[in-house]
């Protein structure tokens, strides 16, 4: 363990590397980083470094985010089949295919998207941002098409009184946490607070306290009075949360969710990418101009 830790400390500082984790890493991946967070937090972070390689510790959509804001670095990712199912549930072709349907509306997508998928948009938003995205920058739409998170879009519309063409896409981590493991996990800790994220199902989230990004969720942890805290998200989070509040106590609302894709991610894996300058994530430069374009959009409005 020494040893690895070692090579990678090493080897990071020969290939001036930075080292990304997002929130759903493994605690172990979370330690050797030098940021972890969420993956648009963690792509302009890096692009604000001198470092010449970034390791993304992630999915794939989130390591071509990074790439997006930094053009000139060389953007890593340790397991290339590390993907998002939900991001992979809408391609460029089907949405080009559902703007013919409805040219007049505008195009809001998740930043659980591919690259592809952010060019042929409007707007991007993140779960942190996405209520914010529709009241304020798409006030005056008439249509708007929200793709691909189904349970995304439901809260919004829940939040906004808007209504969304949607696209059927959804997380299948997220969709493994039911109603009955709240209920359950409530009636054991009777006194805690609970977290849910939005891309939870609309039954989860409305037995929760909160709803919040992993990154609202990080800083609401850190300023509530609740010293229990029932955790309604990818199971990798718990980690970062006991770190950062070591007088509280955090339950999983379900063990069952755990994001198999982040798991992917592992020490010897990083070690491997910074040793041999694999896998690199390089979205074609024209599709990487116009998904930022989508992106930078919402830049204003990160939480
Ligand atoms: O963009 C991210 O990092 C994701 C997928 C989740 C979140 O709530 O931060
Ligand atoms: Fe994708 Fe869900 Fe895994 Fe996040 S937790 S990377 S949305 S499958």
């Amino acid at each position: 363990m020494e040893n690895i830790l070692e090579k990678i400390q090493e080897l990071k500082r020969e290939r001036q590397a930075v080292i990304l984790a997002h929130n759903y890493q493994r605690p172990e991946v979370q330690d050797i980083a030098d940021y972890v967070g969420d993956s648009l937090g963690l792509s302009i972070q890096a692009a604000s470094t001198d470092a010449k390689v970034i390791i993304f510790c992630g999915v794939h959509f989130m390591a071509e985010t990074a790439k997006i804001f930094s053009p000139e670095k060389t953007v890593l990712i340790p397991d290339p089949d590390a993907g998002c199912p939900m991001a992979d549930m809408i391609t460029g072709e089907q949405l080009r295919g559902l703007k013919a349907q409805h040219p007049d509306a505008q195009v809001l997508c998740y930043v659980n998207t591919s690259a592809e998928v952010k060019a042929e948009c409007d707007l991007c938003c993140t779960s942190a941002n996405a209520v914010t995205m529709v009241q304020e920058v798409l006030k005056d739409a008439k249509e708007i098409i929200f793709a691909p998170d189904q349970y995304l879009a439901a809260y919004v519309a829940e939040k906004t009184g808007r209504t969304f063409i949607p696209w059927h896409g959804f997380c299948p981590t997220h969709a493994k946490i039911l109603p009955e493991d709240v209920e359950r996990e409530k009636a054991r800790h009777p006194n805690a607070v609970v977290l849910a994220h939005p891309e939870c199902r609309p039954a989860v989230t409305h037995l929760a306290d909160i709803v919040a990004s992993t990154e609202g969720m990080c800083r609401y942890v850190q300023e509530t009075a609740a010293t229990e805290i029932i955790v309604g998200t990818e199971v990798g989070i718990i980690h970062r949360m006991r770190k950062e509040n070591p007088g509280k106590v955090f339950y999983p609302v379900s063990e069952q969710a755990v994001c198999p894709n982040m798991k992917r991610i592992t020490l010897e894996k990083v070690l491997w990418s910074l040793q041999d300058m694999v896998h690199e994530v390089n979205p074609p430069l024209e599709i990487a101009r116009r998904a930022y374009a989508s992106i930078e959009k919402m830049l204003n409005y990160r939480s």
